[in-house]
């Protein structure tokens, strides 16, 4: 039961944002060419995402350049939270189907689902570890850490499972940071003011970016040429998308605006000879639409931005 509290407190820390979009936005062409039907650049990096817009939360496949829309889960239950395994073929979410919020893995394709924390608690915020062997979730089980969710590691086919975080607080959003095996994730006693903490599994747990303001939801960045983080940022009920060294020094914007949200950012390449950019969502068109934009746009924001939902429904929580 409180698992479910701490998945209603989520969400509305997520849609309690103030929502104040800057008018609707019309991009030629609209998504939606169908999957396989022509079109499709060869540098497309293909995007999942969750949406409400048949009627209930489902994850979905489009391509960057708005081609190969599906539907992946189809299914009545609530389906959220989809992360894009590193190789691309995989999809791990977040159901209720099986009766409580479960991480589950299916195929790119929306093939073979599979619930990987059955036997678990209240699970959420998947994301690849291991160059793909592993999943890092949150994970909330009654009588432990004063049932608060706490991260996990998990073998793709829900066995090894090893708890990682030992505390009181809030535990949620973990990400692996390239190369090491440091876990950067965000914790706190309230939800409102979460800080992002970082260890080495098993050594040196601190905080890195401590301020009054909620910080979660980070994201590698750049792994190979000095790495950041970026993450979301939430403050006087307005979000935005800052970076940050891994250490939690120079924290700076990157997707910030006055009239408009951005949230759930994930950081990717779009190939290595375009660049470096960020995915995230924004309510700027009045609606939740997810967009891309590269890291260095700067006052050029607006100008950079490119769009890869357009429907009138919420679609957020981008992974690519
Ligand atoms: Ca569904
Ligand atoms: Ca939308």
């Amino acid at each position: 039961m409180k698992g479910l509290l701490v998945g209603f407190a989520l969400a509305a820390l997520t849609l309690g944002i103030a929502g104040c979009g800057g008018g609707g936005t019309t991009t030629p062409g609209g998504e939606g060419a169908p999957p396989g039907g022509g079109g499709g650049s060869a540098t497309a990096v293909p995007i999942v995402f969750e949406s409400d817009r048949d009627g209930n939360w489902e994850v979905y496949f489009i391509r960057s350049d708005r081609t190969g829309r599906q539907n992946l889960t189809n299914n009545p239950a609530s389906d959220t939270e989809p992360a894009m395994s590193p190789d691309k073929t995989k999809v791990a979410f977040v159901s209720d189907r099986g009766g409580k919020a479960d991480v589950w893995i299916m195929g790119v394709d929306g093939s073979n689902p599979q619930n990987i924390t059955k036997e678990a608690g209240v699970a959420g915020s998947p994301s690849w570890y291991a160059e793909g062997a592993r999943l890092l979730l949150s994970l909330t089980v009654t009588g432990k850490n004063n049932d608060r969710p706490q991260i996990y590691a998990v073998n793709t086919d829900g066995s090894n499972l090893e708890q990682i975080t030992d505390n009181q607080n809030f535990n949620l959003t973990p990400i692996i940071q390239s190369d090491v095996s440091r876990v950067t994730w965000a914790t706190g006693d309230s939800l409102e003011e979460l800080d992002l903490a970082s260890m080495i599994i098993g050594k040196d747990e601190r905080v890195i970016v401590e301020r009054p303001a909620s910080d979660w939801r980070p994201s590698m960045m750049t792994p190979k040429v000095r790495p950041r983080l970026i993450l979301e940022v939430q403050t006087d009920g307005k979000a935005a998308v800052y970076e940050v060294e891994t250490d939690g020094r120079r924290l700076q914007p990157v997707v910030k605006s006055s009239s408009f949200n951005a949230i759930q950012p994930v950081w990717g390449d779009l190939g290595q000879a375009a660049g470096s950019y960020v995915l995230f969502s924004t309510d700027k068109d009045g609606n939740w639409n997810v967009y891309f934009v590269p890291t260095g746009a700067g006052e050029d924001l607006l100008q950079k931005l490119v769009q890869v939902t357009d429907n009138p429904a919420n679609d957020r929580h981008p992974s690519w």
